[in-house]
Parts: C-alpha cells; sequence; structure tokens
C-alpha cells in the first residue's frame, strides 16, 4: 500500500540535498517528494511488472512520447494531493510552487506524442498489461522564445537537474549493432500510476551510450578528442527529439534512432517470451502484440523477421507468421510528407542485413499480390520497395494484422484514398479508434474546481474512471448548478490572467471571451485564417468606432518545426498583429491577442480549463483527429470548427446547437476546388481585401524578412502547390460569421452555460479510456489487477 507521505517526504528531501528540509531549494524539495512518491509504488509497480511478465502482453513502439510533468499527475492518481501539501507545508514549503519547478518531459512534438502518452495512463487506470517503448532523449523538444515577434528556438535539457521520474536499468541494457557503429541500449523506466488502483505501468526509453566510456588507449596517447569521438557518435542516436512532424532532416540519424530502440525493445520481448514460455517462438504472438505510432517504429518489422530468422533459426514462412500476427498498425495523419521514405541506401549503409529482408519482403509481397491478381501498376506503387526509396507504411499494412485510423472520418479517408489499395486487398485489418484524452490529467489535475463540481453533482468521483457516467447528469443543470459552473470558469479565467500577466506581461480581462488555438503550428490548421479575422475584426472596429464588439481576448500557442519557414512567417504575423492590438488605446480595451511562448504540456494545463471558445479550424481531411478539441470540450469550452477529424464526432455528441461548424465539407471540397479563385474572393468577400493588402502596405513590419509577402504570394499563387491550397479564403466569409454569431451568443450567459454544461457532460466517448477499451479488444489482452 502507499506509504505515508508525511513520515518519508522529509528524508527524502534530506537525501537529495544534504541538509534540513527547511534549508533545502524548492528544486530539491521537488526531488524529495518526487522521489517520496517513487518510493510510495515501488513494490506495487513491481508487482504490476511481474503480474504483466507471465501474460499476454500489449507494447506500444513509438518515438515519442509527449508526458508533460509527472509530480502532480502521479499524486492526482494515487490520491495524494492533500497528504503531500501538509508535508512539504509543514516545513514552510508550497505545493504549487513546488510543482513548478519541474521540467515538462517533452518527448514529442504534438498530437502524437501526447495521445501516447494519454493511452499509457489509461491503461494503467483500467489495469491493462501494457508496455511503452522510446527513447529517452537528452533533449526534448526545442524550447521556444520570441526575439521582436520571430520564433528562436534553444535547446531543452529536461534532465540536467536530475529526474526522479525515471530509473536506470542497467542490468537490463543491450546491445544494439550497426553496420559502421555498435552501441549499448540502457533503459531507464517510467513509473505510469492510474487512478482508483494500485497497478503501475512501465514506460521504457532507452539511452545510447558507447560500449566503452571512451577509448583509453588514444586518451593515453594524447589524441584527447579522437578518445570522446565515438562515444559523441553514440550519444548522437539518443540526444535530440526530431523537432518536425511533417518533413526531415538528419535522415541517417533518425533512421538510427528509429532502429536503435525497434531493436533494443524487441530483443527484450522476445527474451522474455523464453523466459517464460520456452525456446521455441513460434508462440510468440500468442502472447505478445505490439502497436506500431505511426510509421516511425516500422524497422520492429524486419528487426523481428532477423531476430526469428537469424538467432533462433526459424524458416521464412514460419517467421512471417509470427510477424504477421504480432503487429498492429496506427495512421495519425493524411499529409503525404509523413508516409515516411527512405532511401535503401541509408538502410545498406546502416544496416545490411535488414535491407536484405527489407528485399526479400518485398520479392515475396510482389508474387503474392500478383498471385491475387492485383494489376503491375499497383503492385509497383504499393510494394515496400519501389523508386529507390523504402516505403515504412507500405512495409507496416502488408504486415500488419490491424490497420486503424484516429477518427471515423480519417479512417474512412485512408480506406477511401491514401491507403485504398490496400483496403481493396485486405479491408478485414482495417478499424477506426478515434483519439481520447485522459480525463486525469486533464480534467481531475488541471480543473480541481469543476472536479469538485462534478464530485457534487454526481455524488462521487467515479466520473474519473468512467467519464460516461457525466452523460446521465445532462439534467441536472440547474440554476444552481449552473451558477456554480460559471464561478468555476471565472475563477480559472481570472487564474489564467494571473498567470499571463506574469509569464507574457500581458493584461486580459477575465470577463471577456476566451478564444483558445493551440496546437502545433501548420498551414492545414489555418492558424492564418484566425489571424485573417482578428485583423479583420480590428479594421472593422477601427472603420466603425460605434460598432458593438463582445470582448474578447484571443489566445495561441504554437510552435513551428525549425525548417518550416511559412509557419514561422504565421507565427510572426500573429506576433505583430498582436503588437498593433495591444498597443493601440482604444481597441485594446475591447480586443488582445496573446500569443503564449513554448507552448507545451503545462502551460495546456493552464489554459484549457479558462477557455471558453476551442477553434478547430483545419481544412476539412486534413486533421486526422485532433484531441485539444477533446480537452477542451471536457472543461466546459464550446467548439468553433469545421467538419473535419473528431469534430464531427463531437459535433454529433452535443448536437448542432452546442457547437459552431462552419466551412467547406470534404466532400465538397473537390468540386468547390475546381471553379476556386482566391482573386475573387479577394475582391468580393467583405473585409479580405484589407487584410490581405495589410501584408504588404506597411500596415505590418515582417522586418524586412519578405515572410508577409510571402503568406501573401501563398494565397494567390501556385508553386508546387495550388494558390490557398488550405482553402482559407474559400472559407472566411463562413468562419466569420460563426464567430461574430457565436461572440453575441456569448452574452445570453445562461444559454451559454447550459451549452457549456453539455459539452462536459457528453465528453465520456472522447476519454482514453474508451479508446483503449476498444484497442484492448484488437489486441487481445484483458485487465490484470495486482490487489
Ligand atoms: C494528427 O495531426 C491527431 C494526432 C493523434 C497527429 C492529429 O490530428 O490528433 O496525430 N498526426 O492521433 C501526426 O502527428 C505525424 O502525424
Amino acid at each position: 500500500m502507499t506509504k505515508n507521505l508525511m513520515a518519508t517526504v522529509p528524508s527524502q528531501i534530506r537525501a537529495v540535498s544534504g541538509r534540513p528540509a527547511d534549508a533545502s531549494t524548492p528544486m530539491e524539495v521537488w526531488q524529495g517528494l518526487s522521489s517520496a512518491v517513487v518510493d510510495a509504488i515501488a513494490d506495487d509497480w513491481y508487482a504490476t511488472t511481474r503480474a504483466y511478465q507471465a501474460g499476454r502482453m500489449e507494447h506500444y513502439f513509438s518515438a515519442e512520447f509527449l508526458m508533460g510533468r509527472a509530480l502532480l499527475n502521479n499524486l492526482t492518481n494515487l490520491g495524494l494531493v492533500e497528504e503531500a501539501r501538509e508535508a512539504i507545508g509543514a516545513f514552510g514549503q508550497n505545493l504549487s510552487e513546488i510543482l513548478e519547478q519541474e521540467p515538462d518531459a517533452a518527448l514529442g512534438n504534438g498530437g502524437l506524442g501526447r495521445l501516447a502518452a494519454c493511452f499509457l495512463d489509461s491503461c494503467a487506470t483500467l489495469d491493462l498489461p501494457v508496455t511503452g517503448y522510446g527513447i529517452l532523449y537528452r533533449y526534448g523538444l526545442f524550447k521556444q522564445l520570441f526575439s521582436d515577434g520571430f520564433q528562436t528556438e534553444h535547446p531543452d535539457p529536461w534532465m540536467e537537474e536530475g529526474y526522479p521520474f525515471v530509473i536506470r536499468r542497467e542490468e537490463c541494457a543491450r546491445i544494439v549493432r550497426y553496420n559502421d557503429l555498435t552501441v549499448r541500449a540502457v533503459p531507464y523506466d517510467m513509473p505510469i500510476t492510474g487512478y482508483g488502483t494500485r497497478n503501475v505501468g512501465t514506460l521504457r526509453l532507452w539511452r545510447a551510450e558507447a560500449i566503452e566510456e571512451f577509448d583509453y588507449e588514444a586518451f593515453n596517447s594524447q589524441r584527447f578528442t579522437d578518445a570522446i569521438v565515438e562515444r559523441e557518435r553514440t550519444a548522437d542516436i539518443s540526444r535530440v527529439l526530431y523537432p518536425n512532424d511533417t518533413t526531415y532532416e538528419g535522415k541517417v540519424l533518425r533512421v538510427r534512432q528509429q532502429y536503435f530502440f525497434c531493436s533494443a525493445s524487441l530483443q527484450e520481448i522476445v527474451d522474455n517470451y523464453i523466459a517464460h514460455h520456452g525456446a521455441d517462438l513460434s508462440g510468440f504472438a500468442e502472447f505478445n502484440s505490439i502497436q506500431l505510432n505511426d510509421t516511425h517504429p516500422v524497422l520492429a518489422i524486419p528487426e523481428l523477421m532477423r531476430i526469428l530468422l537469424d538467432e533462433h533459426h526459424l524458416g521464412w514462412e514460419q517467421a512471417w507468421e509470427v510477424v504477421s500476427r504480432t503487429f498492429a498498425y496506427t495512421n495519425h495523419t493524411v499529409l503525404a510528407e509523413a508516409l515516411e521514405t527512405w532511401e535503401i541506401s541509408i538502410f545498406d549503409k546502416l544496416f545490411p542485413r535488414i535491407m536484405e529482408i527489407v528485399r526479400e519482403i518485398d520479392r515475396r509481397f510482389r508474387d503474392d499480390l500478383a498471385a491475387r491478381g492485383i494489376d503491375q501498376a499497383t503492385i509497383d506503387y504499393i510494394a515496400p520497395i519501389s523508386g529507390g526509396r523504402v516505403h515504412m507504411a507500405w512495409i507496416a499494412c502488408y504486415a500488419s494484422y490491424s490497420i486503424n485510423g484516429v477518427a471515423a472520418l480519417h479512417t474512412e479517408i485512408l480506406k477511401r484514398d491514401t491507403l485504398k489499395e490496400w483496403h481493396a486487398i485486405w479491408p478485414e485489418r482495417f478499424n477506426n479508434k478515434t483519439n481520447g484524452v485522459t480525463p486525469r490529467r486533464w480534467l481531475r489535475q488541471c480543473n480541481p474546481r469543476l472536479s469538485a463540481l462534478l464530485d457534487e453533482v454526481t455524488g462521487s468521483d467515479a466520473w474519473v474512471r468512467d467519464l460516461s457516467a457525466l452523460q446521465g447528469f445532462d439534467g441536472a443543470a440547474t440554476d444552481a448548478v449552473l451558477d456554480r459552473l460559471a464561478e468555476v470558469k471565472r475563477a480559472n479565467k481570472a487564474d489564467f490572467a494571473d498567470w499571463i500577466k506574469a509569464r507574457e506581461g500581458i493584461e486580459i480581462d477575465p470577463d471577456a471571451i476566451f478564444d483558445v488555438q493551440i496546437k502545433r503550428l501548420h498551414e492545414y490548421k489555418r492558424q492564418l485564417l484566425n489571424a485573417f479575422y482578428i485583423l479583420d475584426l480590428y479594421f472593422r472596429m477601427k472603420d466603425d468606432p460605434t460598432l458593438v464588439v463582445p470582448p474578447r481576448v484571443f489566445i495561441f500557442g504554437a510552435k513551428a518545426a525549425p525548417g518550416y519557414i511559412r509557419a514561422k512567417g504565421i507565427i510572426k504575423l500573429i506576433n505583430t498583429i498582436g503588437e498593433l492590438i495591444n498597443n493601440d488605446p482604444v481597441i485594446s480595451k475591447t480586443l488582445k491577442v496573446v500569443f503564449v511562448h513554448n507552448y507545451n504540456v503545462s502551460p495546456a494545463e493552464h489554459i484549457i480549463p479558462a477557455a471558453d471558445v476551442s477553434e478547430q479550424i483545419s481544412m476539412a481531411g486534413k486533421e486526422a483527429s485532433g484531441t485539444s478539441n477533446m480537452k477542451f470540450m471536457m472543461n466546459g469550452a464550446l467548439t468553433l470548427g469545421t467538419l473535419d477529424g473528431a469534430n464531427v464526432e463531437i459535433l454529433e455528441a452535443v448536437g448542432p446547437e452546442n457547437a459552431y461548424i462552419f466551412g467547406a465539407t470534404e466532400d465538397e471540397l473537390p468540386a468547390l476546388r475546381e471553379s476556386y479563385d482566391p482573386a475573387w474572393h479577394y475582391e468580393n468577400v467583405p473585409g479580405l481585401k484589407r487584410v490581405l493588402d495589410a501584408l504588404i502596405d506597411g500596415t505590418l513590419d515582417d522586418n524586412g524578412s519578405g515572410w508577409f509577402a510571402d503568406l501573401r504570394r501563398s494565397i494567390f499563387e501556385a508553386t508546387y502547390e495550388p494558390a490557398d491550397v488550405y482553402y482559407v479564403l474559400g472559407d472566411f466569409a463562413a468562419y466569420r460569421e460563426a464567430k461574430d454569431r457565436m461572440a453575441a451568443d456569448y452574452a445570453d450567459q445562461r444559454a451559454w452555460q447550459r451549452r457549456a454544461w453539455i459539452n462536459i457532460t457528453r465528453s465520456g466517448r472522447f476519454s482514453s479510456d474508451r479508446t483503449i477499451s476498444d484497442y484492448a479488444k484488437v489486441w487481445g489482452i484483458s485487465p490484470t489487477p495486482i490487489a
């Protein structure tokens, strides 16, 4: 059982700091309290690991786990928040301040990585035998600062000061071999607690280390640099997360990373199988299944083939039979850039044997499909090797027993479009798993006021483990409850205003509408559309000072991939519009623009509980699911969005009267595009001319970068893609109408609160517990509680 923190915390802090708890720094208090939490769960963690190893297990392979902070999450799950507060309060420390000491474990880019983190939380809560496998990046996603409104990137050495929530398991180290390099993979395990259970799951993150610390010979003979070169080349493998979810750089290193964690993880899984079920690996898939989170871990497929063929001497057919019953693949995007392919030369250089296996998979694939009567053009298109490149998604589709998309619409697009050739041959492999988010972090933990209200209204905290239970309280929205809901939101907004003042130096009015768009910066997500609206509203107010405009704060948070100049241009544009508006003595009384720098998991925990409006405005068909839309809904914000990704299902859940849906739909777009002329919209749609001209007429200053003119060109000129490829001007009028209407509707606070309530009570199907229960069926695993 969990230990008494009152007793353990002071000694843990002393052990960390080497001085009395009341003389320790806040960072040391965080370290000590965190160690006390690890101490409290250690026995249960060990018991859970043992219990899982013997049965059927699911292994979640992902290059990204965007975990965020761990301490409060663990305290929340273990029901120890108050006890921790007291334990450190006893020597004058304040829990909220201590929690702020913790760095975010930003081992992911965005939605894909955060989804993996939510999934682990749900697996733990549901007592499911699932382990996550990834890389212990020394540098997480870059830290973002703004300089003159431009994004600058800075390293994020998140573990530098020590991090009690990962434990090095020296004894479980593995050797990973490349043609030109052999390295040690040392696992660091992170405990994953669940809510209302003693089970503690594991995230295993591999760190690359040199076989020998350094070449002593070289060092002794005064060749100091030579001595450490090899060590650094090895450390490169787990040095940095690729700060990019669309196009890739540093290809060889990236492929090395992918192979690194796949190989180490598989070695361990195979050895565990042998330890529990004997040396005959033909039964491997009875006890193991591996989920491939996008294409980044697809090298696990040829690597498992290699292990089975070369180390355990199975025949090809037998090995392939095992492999094709082991893997399942999730696709997370329809953007062509993200279907990874690699030059054959990279594989030849790094691991010729893996390449040989891929060639054999390709050869047999071609025979297999020819025998099925598939035409040669199709075979050439979806073969594992084509055009001198290895196609990771095609290998995944061929080897996997299950292929899924992440929202109903996305899965339909995969079947109809992105993966249609595969669907035609193996329709039974395809299934949908609409994403979800954990209500522990994204409601219980980040919104204690709303949580308390839900406990009160529902009579218990059962909703934290079963969010769908809230649906039964649709009708509980009496005036008294709605008054409370309004108080909760108002208090959250006031807290957020304080946080923003301290963090960004901007004052905002808690009574204004908080209208939020937080997500990676990408053209398809259309932050530009939002920016155009704001600028247009500014001009409308300038032109007509009598115009009645509800007070609003437009809040953004977004990182752009460092090489994605156009995305960086949009950041600069929003910051420049913000400067214009926030410094205008009249307009700033009604409007403010806030760009939260270095957006990450923990800022999201401050922003989401305070939001009124959730901007989900991607061009229809492009956002595979979205997950912030779910977090906002759970916290009582209304969706302003297109019929894209999971918005479609949110709309289904809440009904059209409780969301604002606008714009061209995915099935309308092809026809609309045929006759689409951005220039016509520019001339004829109210507001657009002024906004687009402001990009080049001196109204907005891009500091000579030329980036605003480039944004304008992207709207009018076809380059390697059609003009305004994301239909920003096409949807502008509908967006403006919906957003104006929404702002006007806000005035009727009672009606607004009622709709917010419905959003909260209907959010049950967007709990990652529901998603994971669906996956558990595909995985063939069942709850394995230790208590
Ligand atoms: C999608 O863009 C989705 C997450 C999680 C992202 C987003 O819509 O919610 O995955 N895809 O499924 C991605 O990052 C590389 O692809």
